[in-house]
Protein backbone atom coordinates (compact mmCIF):
# COMPACT_ATOMS: atom_id res chain seq x y z
CA UNK A 1 0.00 0.00 0.00
CA UNK A 2 1.88 3.16 -0.90
CA UNK A 3 2.80 6.17 1.80
CA UNK A 4 -0.17 8.60 0.12
CA UNK A 5 -2.96 5.97 1.07
CA UNK A 6 -1.24 4.43 4.55
CA UNK A 7 -1.02 8.83 5.30
CA UNK A 8 -4.78 8.99 3.57
CA UNK A 9 -5.96 6.08 5.65
CA UNK A 10 -4.18 7.41 8.80
CA UNK A 11 -6.03 11.20 8.64
CA UNK A 12 -7.80 11.21 12.15
CA UNK A 13 -10.81 12.44 12.49
CA UNK A 14 -11.15 15.89 14.27
CA UNK A 15 -12.23 15.34 18.06
CA UNK A 16 -15.13 16.90 18.37
CA UNK A 17 -14.36 19.76 20.61
CA UNK A 18 -15.90 19.34 24.12
CA UNK A 19 -18.11 22.19 24.67
CA UNK A 20 -17.17 23.61 28.18
CA UNK A 21 -19.35 25.95 30.66
CA UNK A 22 -17.84 29.33 30.53
CA UNK A 23 -17.82 31.69 34.16
CA UNK A 24 -20.57 32.82 34.22
CA UNK A 25 -21.87 29.85 32.66
CA UNK A 26 -23.95 30.66 29.54
CA UNK A 27 -24.04 27.57 27.44
CA UNK A 28 -27.57 25.77 27.43
CA UNK A 29 -27.37 22.16 28.59
CA UNK A 30 -28.60 20.87 26.12
CA UNK A 31 -24.94 21.77 23.64
CA UNK A 32 -23.58 19.54 26.41
CA UNK A 33 -25.91 16.99 27.02
CA UNK A 34 -25.69 16.10 22.95
CA UNK A 35 -27.54 12.70 23.75
CA UNK A 36 -30.25 13.98 25.43
CA UNK A 37 -28.94 11.78 28.79
CA UNK A 38 -28.28 13.82 31.89
CA UNK A 39 -26.90 12.87 35.50
CA UNK A 40 -28.79 10.57 37.48
CA UNK A 41 -29.37 12.34 41.02
CA UNK A 42 -28.49 10.38 44.60
CA UNK A 43 -30.10 7.06 45.12
CA UNK A 44 -30.90 6.06 48.28
CA UNK A 45 -33.28 2.40 48.91
CA UNK A 46 -36.56 2.20 50.49
CA UNK A 47 -36.89 0.74 53.65
CA UNK A 48 -37.33 -2.72 53.98
CA UNK A 49 -40.81 -3.10 54.72
CA UNK A 50 -42.04 -1.76 51.23
CA UNK A 51 -42.30 -5.52 50.21
CA UNK A 52 -45.97 -5.78 50.95
CA UNK A 53 -46.65 -3.25 48.27
CA UNK A 54 -47.71 -5.68 45.91
CA UNK A 55 -50.80 -4.93 46.33
CA UNK A 56 -53.31 -2.40 45.05
CA UNK A 57 -50.78 0.62 45.19
CA UNK A 58 -49.10 -1.53 42.34
CA UNK A 59 -52.27 -1.03 40.28
CA UNK A 60 -52.73 2.77 41.07
CA UNK A 61 -48.89 3.32 40.28
CA UNK A 62 -48.75 1.57 36.50
CA UNK A 63 -52.14 3.19 35.55
CA UNK A 64 -50.14 6.85 36.49
CA UNK A 65 -46.84 5.18 35.00
CA UNK A 66 -48.32 3.78 31.48
CA UNK A 67 -49.85 7.61 31.27
CA UNK A 68 -46.30 8.80 30.77
CA UNK A 69 -43.28 7.36 29.15
CA UNK A 70 -40.91 7.44 32.60
CA UNK A 71 -37.69 8.18 30.36
CA UNK A 72 -38.71 10.57 29.51
CA UNK A 73 -39.70 12.33 32.87
CA UNK A 74 -36.68 10.97 34.65
CA UNK A 75 -34.58 13.22 31.86
CA UNK A 76 -36.87 16.36 32.24
CA UNK A 77 -36.39 16.23 35.98
CA UNK A 78 -33.23 15.62 35.67
CA UNK A 79 -32.08 18.24 33.34
CA UNK A 80 -33.29 20.90 35.24
CA UNK A 81 -31.46 19.42 38.22
CA UNK A 82 -28.25 20.06 36.32
CA UNK A 83 -29.51 23.86 35.58
CA UNK A 84 -29.85 24.15 39.23
CA UNK A 85 -26.38 22.50 40.30
CA UNK A 86 -24.77 24.84 38.09
CA UNK A 87 -26.32 28.16 38.89
CA UNK A 88 -26.26 27.50 42.12
CA UNK A 89 -22.75 27.06 42.24
CA UNK A 90 -22.22 30.13 40.30
CA UNK A 91 -24.41 31.69 42.95
CA UNK A 92 -22.69 30.86 45.89
CA UNK A 93 -18.76 32.14 44.22
CA UNK A 94 -20.77 35.37 43.26
CA UNK A 95 -23.35 36.12 45.74
CA UNK A 96 -21.81 38.55 48.47
CA UNK A 97 -22.37 41.64 51.08
CA UNK A 98 -22.87 44.82 49.02
CA UNK A 99 -24.49 43.24 46.14
CA UNK A 100 -28.52 44.13 45.53
CA UNK A 101 -31.17 41.71 45.82
CA UNK A 102 -32.09 42.62 42.43
CA UNK A 103 -28.80 42.11 41.33
CA UNK A 104 -28.24 38.89 43.04
CA UNK A 105 -31.86 37.90 41.44
CA UNK A 106 -31.02 38.63 37.80
CA UNK A 107 -27.74 37.02 38.38
CA UNK A 108 -29.44 33.80 39.03
CA UNK A 109 -32.12 34.07 37.01
CA UNK A 110 -30.10 34.93 33.88
CA UNK A 111 -28.32 31.41 34.15
CA UNK A 112 -31.65 29.65 34.84
CA UNK A 113 -33.09 30.96 31.60
CA UNK A 114 -29.48 29.94 29.82
CA UNK A 115 -28.44 26.89 30.89
CA UNK A 116 -32.39 25.70 31.06
CA UNK A 117 -32.63 27.30 26.95
CA UNK A 118 -36.15 29.10 28.08
CA UNK A 119 -38.70 28.66 25.56
CA UNK A 120 -42.18 29.89 26.77
CA UNK A 121 -44.22 27.05 28.73
CA UNK A 122 -41.81 24.40 27.39
CA UNK A 123 -38.89 24.81 30.26
CA UNK A 124 -37.90 27.80 32.01
CA UNK A 125 -37.78 29.53 35.30
CA UNK A 126 -39.54 26.97 38.11
CA UNK A 127 -41.38 30.30 40.36
CA UNK A 128 -39.47 33.27 42.01
CA UNK A 129 -36.08 33.21 42.99
CA UNK A 130 -36.98 33.34 46.64
CA UNK A 131 -34.10 35.17 48.45
CA UNK A 132 -35.74 35.87 51.96
CA UNK A 133 -33.55 37.37 54.62
CA UNK A 134 -33.25 36.79 58.08
CA UNK A 135 -36.60 37.03 60.51
CA UNK A 136 -37.95 36.22 56.40
CA UNK A 137 -37.95 32.59 56.12
CA UNK A 138 -40.02 32.56 52.81
CA UNK A 139 -42.00 34.32 49.45
CA UNK A 140 -39.62 37.30 49.22
CA UNK A 141 -37.86 37.96 46.52
CA UNK A 142 -37.28 41.90 45.48
CA UNK A 143 -39.96 44.24 43.18
CA UNK A 144 -38.71 46.55 40.91
CA UNK A 145 -37.63 49.52 42.75
CA UNK A 146 -36.40 47.51 45.86
CA UNK A 147 -33.24 48.97 46.95
CA UNK A 148 -32.32 46.28 49.69
CA UNK A 149 -28.64 45.26 49.41
CA UNK A 150 -27.11 42.21 51.19
CA UNK A 151 -25.41 42.96 54.33
CA UNK A 152 -22.78 40.56 56.09
CA UNK A 153 -24.67 39.94 59.22
CA UNK A 154 -27.44 38.53 56.96
CA UNK A 155 -29.00 34.77 56.62
CA UNK A 156 -30.20 34.67 53.02
CA UNK A 157 -32.29 31.33 51.84
CA UNK A 158 -31.70 30.63 48.08
CA UNK A 159 -34.91 29.23 47.12
CA UNK A 160 -34.35 28.36 43.12
CA UNK A 161 -37.23 27.19 40.28
CA UNK A 162 -36.32 25.27 37.08
CA UNK A 163 -38.89 23.34 35.03
CA UNK A 164 -38.38 21.28 31.97
CA UNK A 165 -42.20 20.68 30.18
CA UNK A 166 -43.69 21.20 33.61
CA UNK A 167 -41.28 18.99 35.95
CA UNK A 168 -40.13 21.29 38.35
CA UNK A 169 -37.00 21.18 40.33
CA UNK A 170 -37.57 23.41 43.67
CA UNK A 171 -33.97 23.20 45.57
CA UNK A 172 -32.61 26.11 48.13
CA UNK A 173 -30.02 26.54 50.78
CA UNK A 174 -29.21 29.07 53.30
CA UNK A 175 -25.73 31.50 52.82
CA UNK A 176 -24.50 33.32 55.43
CA UNK A 177 -21.42 35.62 55.71
CA UNK A 178 -19.97 35.32 59.45
CA UNK A 179 -19.88 32.40 61.41
CA UNK A 180 -22.64 33.67 64.21
CA UNK A 181 -25.44 31.45 62.84
CA UNK A 182 -23.58 28.29 61.95
CA UNK A 183 -25.01 25.98 63.78
CA UNK A 184 -28.84 27.27 63.27
CA UNK A 185 -27.81 26.44 59.20
CA UNK A 186 -25.69 23.22 60.23
CA UNK A 187 -29.51 21.65 62.68
CA UNK A 188 -31.33 22.76 59.23
CA UNK A 189 -29.54 20.80 56.95
CA UNK A 190 -29.01 17.82 59.38
CA UNK A 191 -33.38 18.25 59.93
CA UNK A 192 -33.48 18.11 55.45
CA UNK A 193 -31.41 15.42 55.60
CA UNK A 194 -33.60 13.11 58.14
CA UNK A 195 -36.39 14.42 56.11
CA UNK A 196 -35.25 13.02 53.00
CA UNK A 197 -33.68 9.54 54.28
CA UNK A 198 -36.65 9.15 56.07
CA UNK A 199 -39.14 9.53 53.01
CA UNK A 200 -40.27 6.70 51.02
CA UNK A 201 -43.67 4.58 49.32
CA UNK A 202 -46.14 4.10 51.94
CA UNK A 203 -44.65 6.44 54.40
CA UNK A 204 -46.80 8.49 56.09
CA UNK A 205 -46.64 12.72 56.31
CA UNK A 206 -46.78 12.79 59.92
CA UNK A 207 -43.83 10.46 60.71
CA UNK A 208 -41.78 12.62 58.46
CA UNK A 209 -42.66 15.86 60.23
CA UNK A 210 -41.74 14.08 63.69
CA UNK A 211 -38.03 12.57 62.78
CA UNK A 212 -37.55 16.36 61.09
CA UNK A 213 -38.28 18.18 64.41
CA UNK A 214 -36.45 15.59 66.43
CA UNK A 215 -33.28 16.27 64.45
CA UNK A 216 -34.30 20.00 64.02
CA UNK A 217 -34.56 20.95 67.91
CA UNK A 218 -31.57 18.56 69.01
CA UNK A 219 -29.62 21.82 68.45
CA UNK A 220 -29.67 25.42 70.14
CA UNK A 221 -27.44 28.37 68.81
CA UNK A 222 -25.68 30.50 71.10
CA UNK A 223 -25.24 34.00 70.33
CA UNK A 224 -23.94 37.21 72.33
CA UNK A 225 -23.77 34.85 75.50
CA UNK A 226 -27.61 33.83 75.21
CA UNK A 227 -28.77 30.34 74.04
CA UNK A 228 -31.21 30.32 71.70
CA UNK A 229 -32.93 26.50 70.75
CA UNK A 230 -33.37 25.87 67.19
CA UNK A 231 -37.08 25.10 66.53
CA UNK A 232 -39.13 23.69 63.54
CA UNK A 233 -41.45 26.54 62.17
CA UNK A 234 -44.40 24.78 62.31
CA UNK A 235 -46.68 26.53 59.79
CA UNK A 236 -44.36 25.62 57.04
CA UNK A 237 -43.45 22.27 54.62
CA UNK A 238 -42.21 20.81 52.57
CA UNK A 239 -44.57 19.35 49.34
CA UNK A 240 -44.97 17.53 46.71
CA UNK A 241 -44.96 18.87 43.46
CA UNK A 242 -46.89 17.93 40.53
CA UNK A 243 -47.05 18.80 36.47
CA UNK A 244 -46.88 22.69 36.45
CA UNK A 245 -48.15 23.04 40.11
CA UNK A 246 -45.37 23.85 42.46
CA UNK A 247 -47.82 22.87 45.60
CA UNK A 248 -49.07 19.06 44.52
CA UNK A 249 -51.85 19.67 47.33
CA UNK A 250 -49.64 17.05 49.90
CA UNK A 251 -47.83 18.99 52.76
CA UNK A 252 -44.93 17.63 54.95
CA UNK A 253 -44.82 19.55 58.09
CA UNK A 254 -41.58 20.21 59.53
CA UNK A 255 -42.99 19.38 63.16
CA UNK A 256 -44.88 15.56 64.89
CA UNK A 257 -48.41 15.39 63.79
CA UNK A 258 -50.96 12.86 62.94
CA UNK A 259 -51.48 13.38 59.22
CA UNK A 260 -51.74 9.72 58.39
CA UNK A 261 -51.65 10.65 54.44
CA UNK A 262 -49.08 8.53 52.52
CA UNK A 263 -46.44 9.03 50.41
CA UNK A 264 -47.08 7.33 46.77
CA UNK A 265 -44.74 5.26 44.20
CA UNK A 266 -44.05 8.09 40.99
CA UNK A 267 -44.82 10.89 43.45
CA UNK A 268 -42.24 13.86 43.12
CA UNK A 269 -42.08 15.76 46.56
CA UNK A 270 -39.81 18.98 47.54
CA UNK A 271 -39.15 17.83 51.10
CA UNK A 272 -37.98 21.20 52.93
CA UNK A 273 -37.07 22.55 56.37
CA UNK A 274 -37.18 25.70 58.09
CA UNK A 275 -35.49 26.64 61.13
CA UNK A 276 -35.84 29.72 63.57
CA UNK A 277 -33.88 30.76 66.56
CA UNK A 278 -38.13 32.62 66.88
CA UNK A 279 -41.01 31.73 67.88
CA UNK A 280 -41.14 28.96 65.45
CA UNK A 281 -44.01 30.27 63.28
CA UNK A 282 -44.54 32.60 60.43
CA UNK A 283 -46.66 35.08 59.81
CA UNK A 284 -47.48 37.16 56.11
CA UNK A 285 -45.97 40.43 56.25
CA UNK A 286 -44.52 43.19 53.81
CA UNK A 287 -45.30 44.06 50.53
CA UNK A 288 -46.22 41.07 48.56
CA UNK A 289 -43.72 39.79 45.15
CA UNK A 290 -45.02 36.11 44.68
CA UNK A 291 -48.29 34.89 42.96
CA UNK A 292 -49.64 32.09 41.16
CA UNK A 293 -52.72 31.44 39.00
CA UNK A 294 -55.29 29.22 41.54
CA UNK A 295 -55.31 25.93 40.05
CA UNK A 296 -59.09 25.21 38.59
CA UNK A 297 -60.14 28.73 39.99
CA UNK A 298 -64.43 29.03 39.52
CA UNK A 299 -65.09 31.16 36.40
CA UNK A 300 -64.61 34.73 37.24
CA UNK A 301 -66.10 37.07 34.41
CA UNK A 302 -64.01 39.86 33.98
CA UNK A 303 -65.27 42.80 32.27
CA UNK A 304 -62.35 45.16 32.48
CA UNK A 305 -60.45 44.59 29.34
CA UNK A 306 -57.35 45.73 31.14
CA UNK A 307 -57.99 42.69 33.26
CA UNK A 308 -58.79 40.37 30.71
CA UNK A 309 -55.51 41.04 29.00
CA UNK A 310 -53.43 40.91 32.05
CA UNK A 311 -55.02 37.23 32.89
CA UNK A 312 -54.38 36.60 29.05
CA UNK A 313 -50.65 37.61 29.47
CA UNK A 314 -50.04 35.49 32.74
CA UNK A 315 -51.74 32.52 30.77
CA UNK A 316 -49.37 32.60 27.85
CA UNK A 317 -46.37 33.54 30.02
CA UNK A 318 -46.75 31.12 33.43
CA UNK A 319 -49.85 29.13 32.99
CA UNK A 320 -49.90 27.78 36.96
CA UNK A 321 -46.41 28.18 37.21
CA UNK A 322 -45.15 30.66 40.40
CA UNK A 323 -44.48 34.29 39.01
CA UNK A 324 -43.38 37.44 41.01
CA UNK A 325 -43.99 40.84 39.66
CA UNK A 326 -40.38 41.64 38.00
CA UNK A 327 -41.05 38.58 35.32
CA UNK A 328 -44.72 40.89 34.19
CA UNK A 329 -42.54 43.99 34.17
CA UNK A 330 -40.37 41.69 31.38
CA UNK A 331 -43.89 40.82 30.07
CA UNK A 332 -44.70 44.22 29.99
CA UNK A 333 -47.46 44.75 32.24
CA UNK A 334 -47.89 46.89 34.78
CA UNK A 335 -51.26 45.29 37.46
CA UNK A 336 -50.84 42.34 39.37
CA UNK A 337 -53.85 41.16 41.19
CA UNK A 338 -56.95 39.26 39.75
CA UNK A 339 -58.78 38.29 43.06
CA UNK A 340 -60.21 35.17 43.11
CA UNK A 341 -58.17 34.05 39.98
CA UNK A 342 -54.38 34.83 41.07
CA UNK A 343 -53.76 34.33 44.43
CA UNK A 344 -50.66 36.49 46.16
CA UNK A 345 -48.23 34.51 48.55
CA UNK A 346 -47.04 37.95 50.84
CA UNK A 347 -43.59 36.78 52.76
CA UNK A 348 -43.75 34.53 55.92
CA UNK A 349 -41.83 36.23 58.59
CA UNK A 350 -41.03 34.88 62.41
CA UNK A 351 -40.54 37.43 64.95
CA UNK A 352 -38.47 40.72 64.63
CA UNK A 353 -34.53 40.09 65.31
CA UNK A 354 -34.74 36.12 64.94
CA UNK A 355 -33.01 34.27 62.29
CA UNK A 356 -34.12 31.44 59.60
CA UNK A 357 -32.52 29.13 57.83
CA UNK A 358 -33.84 26.91 54.93
CA UNK A 359 -32.26 24.34 52.92
CA UNK A 360 -34.30 21.67 50.71
CA UNK A 361 -34.48 19.00 48.00
CA UNK A 362 -36.79 17.38 45.33
CA UNK A 363 -37.04 13.97 45.38
CA UNK A 364 -38.39 11.19 43.17
CA UNK A 365 -40.15 8.46 44.64
CA UNK A 366 -39.19 5.89 41.75
CA UNK A 367 -40.91 2.22 42.22
CA UNK A 368 -37.18 0.42 43.07
CA UNK A 369 -35.45 3.31 44.02
CA UNK A 370 -35.37 7.02 45.70
CA UNK A 371 -33.93 9.72 44.01
CA UNK A 372 -32.22 12.64 45.13
CA UNK A 373 -32.56 14.83 41.95
CA UNK A 374 -31.37 18.01 43.45
CA UNK A 375 -28.11 16.41 45.12
CA UNK A 376 -24.80 17.82 44.61
CA UNK A 377 -21.66 17.81 46.18
CA UNK A 378 -22.06 21.59 47.76
CA UNK A 379 -25.39 19.96 49.50
O1 LIG B 1 -41.70 26.15 49.31
C1 LIG B 1 -46.10 31.80 44.46
C2 LIG B 1 -44.73 30.06 45.30
N1 LIG B 1 -44.51 26.47 48.72
C3 LIG B 1 -43.48 29.49 45.35
C4 LIG B 1 -43.28 28.30 46.05
O2 LIG B 1 -44.96 26.13 53.09
C5 LIG B 1 -44.31 27.69 46.68
O3 LIG B 1 -46.74 27.51 53.33
C6 LIG B 1 -45.57 28.24 46.65
O4 LIG B 1 -44.87 31.22 44.61
C7 LIG B 1 -45.79 29.43 45.94
C8 LIG B 1 -46.26 26.43 53.45
N2 LIG B 1 -46.89 25.36 53.99
C9 LIG B 1 -48.25 25.45 54.50
C10 LIG B 1 -49.12 24.89 53.42
C11 LIG B 1 -48.30 24.64 55.78
C12 LIG B 1 -44.32 27.10 52.21
C13 LIG B 1 -42.81 26.91 52.40
C14 LIG B 1 -42.04 27.45 51.35
C15 LIG B 1 -42.40 27.18 49.91
C16 LIG B 1 -41.99 28.39 49.19
C17 LIG B 1 -43.82 26.82 49.77
C18 LIG B 1 -44.68 26.77 50.80
N3 LIG B 1 -45.88 26.40 50.36
N4 LIG B 1 -45.76 26.21 49.04
C19 LIG B 1 -44.06 26.38 47.36
CO1 LIG C 1 -40.52 24.34 47.97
Amino acid sequence: MGEAAKRKKKKKKPKKKKVEQGVPPRTGLSKIFTDGIYPEGEIQEYKDDNNWRTTSEEMRYNERMVLEDPELTYQNIRRAAEVHRLVRKHARKTIRPGMSMTEIANLIEDGTRALVEEEGLESGIGFPTGLSLNNCAAHYTPNAGDTVVLQKEDVLKVDIGVHVKGRILDSAFTLNFEPTYDTLIEAVKAATDTGVRESGIDVRLGEIGAAIQETMESYEVEVGGKVYPVKSIENLSGHSINLYQIHGGKSVLLVKNDDQTKMEEGEYFAIETFGSTGRGRVIESGDCSHYAKIIDAPHVPLRLQSAKTLLKSITKNFGTLPFCRRYLDRAGETKYLLAGIVQDYPPLVDTKGSMTAQFEHTILLRPTVKEVVSRGDDY
